[in-house]
């Protein structure tokens, strides 16, 4: 009987995303850009072999729309015919971005892919020289959601396979930022006894229990400012000799997006930016491209003038000009300004005086019986979209910092 087995789980590749709004970056990062869901599959094909895995399990989503690119496809294709040159297996599920009734599956895959062909769950046994050693199990996506909780169905077939996989790509029950996709909760996962739970849907790596393992992987390359860091898959080695499950993240992503925010308070001059840019830059800088998203922060409204004045955007320019390097380059690909007061928010709403009316009168009153003008307007409305509370609430702490800077510097 076959005491270990080792294998990569990875989800969400979302292979050929487009990148909307990032074509203003110069050709070869946005090549790179372009290219980097392919770079980070690449990846995954050597690191499957690297580690000489007995599988993979992709969780759902490999592609990123339900038209799936014929790039996509081939790519995809040709990564599973250099695993089966390796004699690597792959079980896989569609998701919610590549269901089955969605997009033509019109490529055939080599016979090493083993997809998962329903909604309903079934499994597929994995044999090491000719004996069983794992089997894997999971469900595709017919249609675009699958709104119902699945985990019921998951029930351990032959007991004499030594491990049991389950694949499930969707959300826990608690999550409320992502679709409610194949909700389930972690007790449902927990009271059976798979050995190993590779789930897929939410692109934020992590780990909802470690022993038995119930992770998701995230995904291996990210799309957008809301998915940053490190991304790529998991290692996996399980035993039935008593150690506890080895896991080990590999990254992949050839670009990382991040944050980095800079205070400028200090230059009295647009130039000046520059180099405190530069320095806030290199500071985080990894071996790896970078898609910055700069935030810029201030208790000089100046930079507010700056800003308007399109002296910032130059700055960046020649900033990103300075950073667009064959390897390793950085890019900002988006830029906002926050002006903070010498005196806090909180300070100046308990204040008697007229600062403190005014701040306290920023939290009674809302923005929007001053646009309602605005919304009935034919024109206007045609290309307007309601204002969310988030949005409001950014406006409206703009508008404040920017009056108490005003009043605050003219008032010494
Ligand atoms: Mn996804």
């Amino acid at each position: 009987m076959s005491k270990e087995i080792s294998f990569i789980h990875a989800a969400d590749l979302h292979l050929d995303s487009p990148f909307m709004g990032l074509a203003a970056a110069p050709g070869h990062i946005f090549e790179a850009i372009r290219e980097s869901t392919f770079t980070a599959l690449k990846r995954l094909v050597q690191a499957a072999i690297e580690k000489n895995v007995d599988f993979m399990i992709i969780a759902g989503d490999l592609f990123d729309q339900e038209r799936q690119s014929l790039k996509a496809q081939i790519r995809l294709r040709q990564a599973f015919e250099t695993l089966k040159r390796h004699d690597i297996q792959v079980y896989l599920s569609y998701g919610n971005h590549d269901y089955l009734n969605g997009g033509s599956h019109a490529v055939t895959y080599p016979e090493n892919v083993h997809v998962f062909p329903g909604e309903n769950i079934s499994s597929f046994t994995h044999y090491r020289d000719g004996e069983p050693v794992a089997a894997v199990y999971g469900f595709s996506y017919e249609n675009r959601a699958v709104t119902g909780n699945k985990t019921n169905d998951y029930v351990i077939g032959d007991e004499e396979i030594p491990f049991h996989i389950a694949t499930l790509h969707g959300s826990l029950h608690t999550n409320t930022e992502h679709d409610m996709y194949a909700p389930f909760q972690l007790s449902d996962l927990t009271a059976k006894d798979f050995d190993y739970w590779a789930l897929g849907h939410i692109h934020q790596r992590q780990m909802l229990k470690n022993d038995p393992p119930i992770v998701y992987p995230g995904n291996i390359q990210g799309r957008s400012r809301k998915e940053s860091g490190e991304k790529g898959c998991y290692h996996v080695v399980l035993s039935k000799q008593g150690g506890a499950p080895h896991l080990e993240f590999v990254p992949l992503a050839p670009i990382q997006f991040v944050s980095v925010t800079a205070d400028v308070s200090g230059c009295k001059e647009a130039y000046q930016l520059e180099e405190i840019i530069q320095q806030e830059l290199e500071k985080a800088a990894q071996r790896s491209s970078r898609l910055v998203n700069l935030t810029l922060t201030s208790d000089n409204p100046t930079l507010k003038q700056w800003e308007q004045e399109r002296a910032l955007e130059d700055v960046i320019d020649l900033v990103n000009e300075s950073n667009a390097k064959e390897q390793d380059w950085q890019y900002i690909f988006r830029s906002q300004v926050e002006l903070y007061s010498a005196v806090t928010e909180g300070e100046a709403s308990k204040g008697e005086h007229f600062i403190g009316e005014l701040s306290r009168h920023f939290d009674e009153v809302s923005i929007r019986p001053f646009l309602e003008d605005l919304y009935k307007q034919k024109q206007a409305r045609k290309h307007l979209r309601r204002l969310t509370d988030e949005e409001e609430a950014r406006i409206k702490t703009e508008a404040r910092q920017l009056l108490l800077n005003e009043l605050l510097s003219s008032e010494g």
